[in-house]
């Protein structure tokens, strides 16, 4: 293409031209760059012509054959606010990034009311889209959501499972989203959820690979960790607590909340949140996270624990967070407001409910005239008909979950992982699948000691439990037979230890009976037995095998070696496909249908699917023609049906 590209410029077709001309003419590298770019492209969508979509967890099209509409917000007087040029009002960053995050957490404390976090950007389309929404629709809402919801606490929009899919399966860089989402939400700040020392990955990292990651976090747009341990297990989580204060983060050093506390007997009680919330206001955070992963903190509950909390920490500032699960999030996050929790979590309505997090209306509604939020409810059920339709751009990956499940106060499967099971439940049936695999997640808890179910220990019970359904065991065969049974690797990890210590210990015998000649048995903390990773080698080897890389890529590969390195491949094949739109992302091209992508300021592509040529039986190649800008381009790939 480089030599195509001089051979056709107009300088040197007039043929005045002079040795030095490639020297002069920098434009024609740029040329040459975004020629590349666009043929990637082309190759993307020859691909998707010739074999379809191969983005895992994907069933069908999308209902939705074109880019959502932005919707327009209106002012009190019913004009149309134009959210691209005027800037959104100033809100809560602004407080913290002029006065820092110790004032910034005072205010908040002093607000008179309750904030909201809207999660609709991280844990709602984790929850109910299988993590799939893409920086593109996210980008094309940002300013009317920067608008629309300027006075909310934060949005969360950044970590969990987020990190992981957008390089897996969407095959965008999570840095770059941080950074794009960051430049056009100036205003509200930004939360992640940081899985203490295991970062946003499954299990733990060396001390400095955390530090690393969580300086770049901050540097490229975070503002608010929320830091949890799976097994609330506070030195696990306080390498976490650490890393942010270290980076200059706001802490939200975060208690999981596991069960219904109100049943009798229950090991996750009151006074085992008090004695944990003691310790992490003595680890020291700016404010504290209570999350309560599968939605099972009932109205009373949470009346309960956040009215002791306040009474006994009147100064701390609280934040909660639920799931939908069994339908009653609304009531419970109306009950935290009204016992003086500062900040809830909801998420706009059409990603609300079920397995996320409760409406963000229905809440509003709930909470009217009672407590103040700061939220203009007209804005935000307008910013909503975007997210409607995002539901139908998005029907793919969705699971026909259809209420309330209220086995959760038994089960306390997590609100993802719900959603994920039931729809591997779903593919076999449903029906007693459902059933069985809901029974087995209980006795798996059971026999892992009944222990708090969030990534990564929600893996492990889940793991266990469909270990137990396919080899039909029951869990006295489980005790019976541990030492010669080939237990997931899941299993093995937690057993081992490097996913932290649970409260009250390890079950025994059979801990030793599973770990017997195969794995060692950690007491303590997992990352003081592992060497700290040699950050200089791994840019160098990085820079080496792909290019230009940064600090960024070296946190990614940290946490993710492996599927760093295949979304380095899919890039270098590609491109960055994060500039399609969705639907071109997901649906094969249609003759015809004009496709335009943005790949830079001032740089459109329009691409034009013409015809999909025979089979060449001998090579199983097709030939795939398009037009690119106007030109005919000609892309061959390999048939794989
Ligand atoms: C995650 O760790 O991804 C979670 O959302 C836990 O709730
Ligand atoms: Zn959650």
């Amino acid at each position: 293409p480089f030599l195509l590209t001089l051979l056709t410029h107009p300088t040197f077709t007039k043929g005045d031209y002079w040795t030095t001309f490639i020297d002069d003419t920098p434009q024609l590298f740029q040329m040459v760059a975004s020629k590349n770019r666009a043929q990637k492209l082309l190759h993307y969508l020859a691909d998707l012509a010739v074999n379809g979509s191969s983005i895992k967890g994907q069933s069908g099209l999308p209902k939705l054959a074109k880019i959502p509409d932005v919707p327009r917000l209106h002012d009190d007087q019913g004009e149309v606010i134009d959210v691209i040029n005027t800037p959104a009002p100033s809100g809560w960053r602004k407080v913290l990034l002029d006065h820092g995050p110790e004032e910034f957490v005072k205010q908040v404390r002093n607000f008179n009311g309750t904030l909201l976090m809207d999660t609709t950007w991280r844990d709602a389309h984790q929850s109910l889209l299988a993590t799939r929404v893409r920086t593109y629709d996210l980008a094309q809402i940002a300013p009317t959501t920067s608008y629309a919801l300027s006075n909310a606490f934060a949005l969360e929009c950044w970590g969990g499972a987020t990190f992981d899919v957008a390089m897996r399966f969407l095959h965008e860089d999570p840095w770059e989203r941080l950074r794009k989402l960051r430049k056009l939400v100036p205003n509200i700040p930004f939360q992640m959820l940081l899985r203490g020392a295991n970062g946003v990955a499954y299990s733990s990292l060396p001390d400095n690979a955390i530090d690393h990651f969580v300086k770049e976090a901050k540097e490229n747009g975070v503002d608010i960790f929320r830091v949890f341990d799976a097994l609330n297990d506070l030195e696990q989580l306080k390498v976490g607590v650490d890393a942010v204060k270290k980076a200059g983060g706001v802490v939200e050093a975060t208690v999981c909340y596991s069960g219904d506390m109100l049943q009798p007997g229950k090991k996750y009680n009151l006074d085992y949140y008090l004695a944990v919330v003691d310790e992490i206001v003595k680890m020291g955070t700016h404010i504290l996270g209570i999350k309560d992963m599968a939605g099972t903190m009932k109205p009373a509950a949470a009346k309960i624990l956040i009215g002791s909390l306040r009474e006994k920490y009147p100064d701390l500032p609280i934040h909660v967070h639920t799931h939908d699960s069994a339908g009653t999030a609304v009531a419970s996050m109306a009950e935290c407001a009204i016992a003086g929790a500062d900040v809830v979590d909801v998420a706009t309505n059409s990603m609300s409910g079920l397995t996320s997090q409760p409406s963000i209306n229905a809440l509003l509604a709930s909470l009217d005239g009672l407590v103040d939020t700061g939220i203009n409810e007209r804005y935000v059920r307008e910013l909503d008909a975007y997210w409607a339709e995002m539901r139908l751009l998005y029907s793919c990956f969705g699971t026909d979950l259809k209420g309330p499940d209220p086995e959760v106060y038994q089960h306390e499967i997590p609100g993802g992982q719900l959603t994920n099971l039931l729809f591997q439940a779903q593919q076999l049936g449903l029906g007693e699948q459902w059933i069985e695999t809901k029974r087995a997640y209980t006795e798996a808890n059971l026999l892992l000691g009944d222990i708090v179910k969030v990534t990564p220990t929600s893996k492990v019970v889940g793991d266990l439990a469909q270990f137990m359904v396919t080899n039909k065991l029951t869990s006295e065969d489980v005790k019976r037979l541990a030492s010669s049974l080939d237990f997931p690797d899941s299993v093995m990890d937690f057993f081992e230890g490097l996913m932290g210590q649970p409260y009250g210990g390890f079950p025994e015998p059979l801990r030793s009976d599973i770990l017997k000649n195969k794995r060692r048995k950690l007491n303590g903390r997992p990352g003081l037995e592992l060497q700290p990773f040699d950050l200089e080698e791994i840019r160098n080897n990085l820079t080496e095998r792909f290019g230009d890389v940064d600090e960024c890529d070296v946190a990614s590969y940290n946490m993710y070696p492996k599927v760093y390195e295949d979304f380095q491949k899919v890039r270098e094949e590609y491109g960055d496909l994060s500039v399609l739109p969705t639907k071109n992302f997901l649906a094969p091209p249609v003759v015809d249908e004009e496709i335009e992508v943005s790949i830079e300021q001032g740089k459109i592509l329009i691409m034009k699917l013409l015809a999909i040529g025979d089979l060449h039986k001998e090579t199983g190649i097709k030939e795939v023609y398009f037009e690119l800008n106007g030109e005919l381009r000609k892309i061959r790939v390999h048939d794989r049906s």
